[in-house]
């Protein structure tokens, strides 16, 4: 069991160590029982591990614990309410971090995409770090880069650690490309600890055609809104951008499933513009037409992008 008193004398010195920041700020819940700790500032100290009950003092609290013993803690959460755990404490010590992974967005956007990947965070209100790594050949990947007011996110070569409110986050870049598979993962501390993979593909290669599949038929899904791409590249799928160019506003089609180039940033196009324009049409016609995909699919070699 654990629990903490006041003014017990300290027994041990070596093995786990608990940060007195942490036990000065955190709540735990407890079966039963909820509550905060006051009247600091607090002096933990060390505990031996397998000592079973031994007492760490020095502060207005001390903390005693039946450390290493399987069963005799259980599991003990710090909050913040509401929103996912920041630390578990699991039969007497710290497990991994416990933040869940991204998950897949509504669905709108449940739907394999051209050339982003879009998912739910999933974080709370917790400030975390979202990676995003392409696992299928070749390789490579980069952090969630800070998503502009549509939730439309770059790749950065640095974590970006911040409470991600946006529901649904769309990373769009030279690094996110066609028939390729994708896992997005959460990271409390900027790149130590991840969470569970989010697995996201974009496109099955749609056929002889190579690329270029952005939507399937119009409205058998979901009413007034372009399916999702359906394995075959036809005049439907740079019509789909053509409509969004003519009507940046309609919800027939979404700006990420039609974005597949970015017009107006020479030697950048790889890189996307977030805007439909007639470019992304002309590349979509090419991709009808046969043409390979014209970018590189090796992330490493991406520009820096704009
Ligand atoms: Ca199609
Ligand atoms: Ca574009």
């Amino acid at each position: 069991m654990m629990r903490f008193r006041r003014g017990e004398e300290s027994m041990s010195r070596r093995a786990v160590v608990f940060g007195a920041a942490l036990l000065g700020s955190a709540h735990f819940a407890m079966p039963g029982a909820f509550g905060q700790l006051s009247g600091g500032p607090y002096t933990i100290r060390p505990l031996d591990v397998n000592a079973g009950g031994t007492t760490s003092t020095g502060g207005p609290y001390s903390i005693s614990a039946s450390t290493g013993q399987a069963g005799g803690v259980g599991t003990i959460t710090a909050q913040p309410l509401p929103g996912p755990p920041l630390y578990q404490f699991d039969d007497g010590f710290w497990s991994a971090a416990t933040i869940p992974p991204p998950t897949e967005p509504p669905s709108a956007h449940d739907r394999a995409k051209n050339r982003y990947v879009s998912f739910a965070p999933n974080a709370g209100a917790n400030v975390v770090a979202l990676r995003i790594d392409k696992v299928s050949a070749p390789t490579g990947g980069g952090w969630v880069g800070v998503p502009d007011a549509a939730g439309l996110a770059p790749v950065v070569s640095a974590p970006v650690l911040r409470v991600w409110s946006e529901p649904v986050v769309h990373v769009g870049d030279c690094a996110v490309v066609p028939v390729a598979s994708y896992e997005v993962r959460t990271s409390e501390d900027g790149g130590s600890a991840f969470s569970a993979p989010l697995a996201v593909d974009t496109i099955a290669q749609p056929g002889p055609k190579f690329w270029g599949d952005t939507v399937g038929q119009f409205g058998t899904i979901t009413p007034d809104v372009w399916d999702p791409p359906n394995g075959v590249v036809n005049v439907n799928d740079f019509l789909a951008g053509l409509e969004k160019f003519q009507n940046p506003a309609t919800t027939r089609v979404h700006l990420t499933v039609v974005d597949v180039v970015g017009a107006g940033q020479p030697g950048f196009e790889a890189c996307l513009n977030r805007s439909a324009n007639i470019a992304d049409v002309f590349n979509l016609i090419k991709a009808f037409q046969g043409s390979v995909y014209p970018f590189t699919t090796d992330p490493p070699s991406c520009p820096p992008c704009p």
